[in-house]
């Protein structure tokens, strides 16, 4: 599946839940998000599997990819477009061949060396970050500011996707440190209208959003 990293919502149960999980996606989509990643920490693989089946529903026909964080089984079961694995967790290896070529498969960086280990060829795309410190994510990495992201982004030879505290007022900062896309939660789950949060990060940037 083809797939555009311009704006990548990242979900998060706890935020999205005032709102509603699939009703914040859909509301994020029609606001321009591009790409959606479902995250849950504490959830077990049987509601993870039940959620994701449900987004992939509603996603059906917008073009927009589902992408599963961390659990592969869950990935293959609900029959996501792709899979999101951190540093610690499943192999990407593994990954590629569960899921077949056609999958989209990411990987967090937040070093060179990292980026450098990375079975780049196995790979559709990389999160680069945290750029900022953020409470939505608990003992995340170092935070690399957009010089560290521009060097992780020109060193990167595959499309990247920043994430990290990034709000719609960075999204020009983050196209000109050469990242595709930003990646979200916190500037749309738990919004108030996260169909306006996501259109926000257009009204920011003056250029054609859709990645190169
Ligand atoms: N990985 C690095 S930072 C982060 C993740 C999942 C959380 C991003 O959340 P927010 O609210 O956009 O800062
Ligand atoms: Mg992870």
């Amino acid at each position: 599946m083809a797939f555009d990293l311009s704006l990548y919502l990242v979900t998060d149960a706890a935020l999205c839940d005032a709102y509603g999980l699939e009703q914040t996606v859909e509301a994020a989509v029609s606001g321009g998000v591009t790409i959606v990643q479902l995250r849950d920490k504490h959830a077990s693989d049987e509601h993870m599997t039940a959620q994701a089946k449900r987004l992939k529903t509603l996603l059906a026909g917008t073009g927009v990819p589902l992408i599963i964080n961390d659990r592969l089984q869950v990935a293959l079961e609900s029959q996501a477009d792709g899979l999101h694995v951190g540093q610690s967790d499943a192999a990407v290896h593994e990954a590629r061949i569960a899921m077949g070529k056609d999958a989209i498969i990411g990987l967090s960086i937040n070093t060179l060396a990292q980026l450098q280990a990375a079975p780049v060829e196995l790979l559709n795309y990389v999160g680069l970050g945290p750029v900022f410190a953020t409470v939505s994510k608990q003992d995340h990495a170092q935070p690399i500011g957009f010089d560290g992201l521009a060097q992780l982004a020109n060193a990167c030879p595959l499309p990247s996707v920043a994430i990290g505290g990034l709000k719609a007022e960075h999204a020009e900062r983050v196209r000109t440190a050469g990242a595709q896309g930003l990646a979200v939660i916190s500037a749309i789950c738990g919004q108030p209208s996260p169909y306006q949060a996501a259109r926000a990060f257009q009204a920011f940037s003056n250029q054609d959003f859709s990645a190169p």
